[in-house]
């Protein structure tokens, strides 16, 4: 590996254009956001023991709201930047983009420009304060964000990097206040930071990450020796596995290391968990495709070899071995491009064949093995299965397409459709029930905004077949109105509508299908979700009128303001959209310029998974748990809900 020296960084931008844009940074100045500085620092310490320095990282949630990340890696260079001067430290927390980390000829594997950079975390930062401990000496930095004459100064260094004293250890420890004039909330989430580096540790196999919550005395030790395969048992946990362990490959070519655990479950989605260097990619990319080739061709030569297939039948295709998967597939790689629309997707060509050839020899070797057979054979029933259902659900998608006149007869008489044929500013209400529908035809603005109401209860997708999906007649009558088709078939550019609205009363029952409805959503058209497309219409609770005014009420807090501001009032509780007059639902529900919504998006899959798999799937107890711990109808557990006003 090639030495490190501080001339090697390089150097781009300034801090204060972080403070002036954080979002161009970040993200969010939300809950996101604030996390985020965490994860710089969080990523550079685990990037320096995945490169074979240290095995510990551990970090602290303090109770005066600092975070700090401690390694036992090297030590950030301290010697100083010819050029510039100042100790390699303050380079990395001053410099934007600066770090050997981005050279080729550093790290082996890094990622890109996932890592903007310690340098965001301290420009973000009240203070940050940075420990080195190298060569046989301990130093110490520190950084603060100064006001003078009303303009803020960004992480300046206010203790230049000095020497402190001797030390036989070594490693990097960072601490830091995030800026409460930059961020709405200064709190760190533990359960947001452990699940975070839960999915690290899991993807690096053997590190030790240790959390500790000072402000509740709470900690978590964190090791999987098993790596990968540890997280597809943590991923199918609370579903019924096939087989067990999971199958695990690994190997190295051409300085590609590709690992892959698989295992298969008892639903018919399919849940593959693909990351490079470490950053997740939900989109996809060249090693998705080099694995899933893989998988097909290694289970249609198992199943010709044990006389599986019928000559008749033709070869399984790829989503027959898809039903019920869950994959991690782990790559590690130089030089890697990002694309797609959220450049989460991997555009590397020479990672697709290189995929393909590890987990095909890999996965030949498992299925050739004796012992190995049965597992096989399992998978090779589940896909026969599959594709009995996918023939049949093809048939019933020809008599759909066929019936296309009277199903489209059907939906016009229920779909209140607007005038407006640009998608960019039609809006979709779902309404619960025909009454509530009703008063929202009456209410709505009907060039851009069309009404659909739902008479009952939409089936519930979860555990359920394509098939048997497209049965229920509320569904159908959603994907018929939205335009995009569904699974397979979706095309986000038929997409009918920019935004989704699911109108809902405030109650369990309404809480229910707007379960039902994300679900669906979730598990058959999550392209709509990544797009920013799934609102949550927010009714208000209560109407609260004095002698001079009345105002609407969104939660119980703002009914406890409001009457704490008047004298003689008197209160309106809104049991359902039902009770609401046509023009009160416009005014406080629909107008864009006044109503309150809820942009629906998925931060993290595995959590949302694991809360839909209980929520909405067949374990009783679980759910009985899962609602006991988390019963508030106004949240929408781990599918974060923003405000659209949030978005920078
Ligand atoms: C608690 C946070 O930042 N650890 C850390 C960071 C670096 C190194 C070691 C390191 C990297 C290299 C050489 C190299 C970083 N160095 C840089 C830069 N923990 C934490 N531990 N020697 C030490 O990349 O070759 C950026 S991060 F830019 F100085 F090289």
């Amino acid at each position: 590996m090639a030495s490190y020296d501080s001339k090697d960084l390089i150097v781009l931008e300034g801090l204060d254009a972080v403070r002036m844009r954080p979002g161009m940074y970040i993200g969010t100045t939300g809950v996101n956001g604030l996390h985020h500085l965490l994860w710089e620092i969080i990523d550079n310490a685990i990037d320096e023991i995945a490169n074979g320095y240290g095995n510990k990282v551990e970090v602290i949630l303090h109770k005066d709201g600092t975070a700090s990340v401690q390694d036992n890696g090297r030590g950030i260079p301290v010697s100083p930047h010819p050029k510039l001067k100042i100790s390699g430290v303050e380079v990395v927390f001053t410099q934007l983009h600066a770090g050997g980390k981005f050279d080729d000829n550093n790290y082996k594997y890094s990622g890109g420009l996932h890592g903007v950079g310690a340098s965001v975390t301290n420009a973000l930062s009240r203070w940050l304060e940075v420990t080195v401990c190298k060569d046989g000496k301990k130093y110490f930095a520190r950084f603060e964000s100064v006001e003078s004459n009303g303009k803020i100064h960004s992480g300046s260094p206010v203790q230049r990097l000095k020497e402190i004293g001797n030390t036989n250890l070594k490693g990097t420890h960072v601490r830091f206040l995030p800026d409460d004039r930059v961020f709405r909330d200064v709190k760190f989430d533990y359960d947001t930071v452990l699940e975070r580096l839960k999915e690290t540790a899991f993807l690096n196999k053997g590190v030790h990450i240790e959390l500790k919550d000072e402000r509740t005395n709470t900690h978590q030790s964190l090791c999987y020796e098993g790596g990968i395969r540890d997280y597809v048992s943590y991923l199918t946990e609370d579903k019924k596995p096939l087989f067990a362990p999971p199958i695990y490959i690994e190997n190295e070519i051409k300085d590609t290391y590709v690992s892959l655990a698989i295992q298969y479950v008892d639903t018919y989605i399919d849940n593959i968990f693909s990351y490079v260097n470490n950053i997740p990619t939900p989109e996809g990319g060249t090693h998705e495709v080099g694995f899933k080739v893989a998988l097909t061709k290694v289970l249609n030569d198992f199943a010709k070899k044990n006389n599986l297939i019928k000559e008749k039948d033709g070869l399984f295709i790829g989503d027959d071995f898809r039903e019920g998967l869950v994959a991690v597939l782990s790559v590690k790689m130089k030089n890697v491009q990002f694309e797609g629309q959220t450049k989460t997707k991997l555009g590397n060509v020479e990672a697709r064949s290189r995929v393909e050839s590890v987990c095909t020899q890999g996965l030949t070797e498992f299925f050739a093995t004796k012992k190995n057979e049965n597992i096989g054979k399992i998978i090779i029933e589940k896909a026969q299965l599959a594709s009995k259902v996918r023939a049949a659900t093809k048939r019933a998608k020809d008599i759909n397409r066929a019936k296309n006149s009277i199903d489209n007869s059907q939906l016009i008489g229920k779909l209140a459709s607007c005038t407006s044929r640009t998608p960019e500013i039609n809006e979709l209400f779902i309404v619960e029930g025909k009454s509530a529908g009703g008063t929202a035809k009456q209410a709505r603005d009907r060039y851009f905004q069309a009404i659909l109401p739902l008479r009952g209860k939409p089936l519930n997708s979860e555990k359920k077949r394509l098939d048997q999906v497209l049965a229920n007649e509320e569904i159908r009558t959603i994907i018929g109105a939205i335009g995009t088709g569904i699974g397979q078939d979706f095309k986000l550019e038929n997409l009918k509508y920019n935004k989704i609205v699911i109108l809902s009363d405030a109650d369990q029952d309404g809480m229910h299908i707007r379960s039902i409805l994300l679900t669906f959503f979730f598990r058959y058209m999550p392209e709509l979700i990544t797009n920013g497309n799934i609102y949550i219409g927010m009714p208000p609770l209560y109407k609260v009128s004095s002698k001079d005014k009345e105002v609407y009420c969104y939660t119980d807090e703002e009914l406890a303001y409001e009457t704490s501001l008047v004298k003689n009032y008197t209160i309106q509780r809104y049991k359902g959209l039902g009770e609401m007059d046509a023009e009160q639902l416009w005014t406080t529900t629909m107008d864009p310029q006044k109503r309150n919504m809820m942009r629906v998006s998925v931060e993290d899959k595995v959590m949302a998974d694991k809360v839909i798999t209980t929520w909405m799937g067949d374990d009783v107890s679980a759910r009985k748990d899962y609602i006991n711990k988390n019963a508030n109808f106004n949240k929408i557990d781990n599918f974060t809900t923003n405000k659209p006003e949030d978005e920078e």
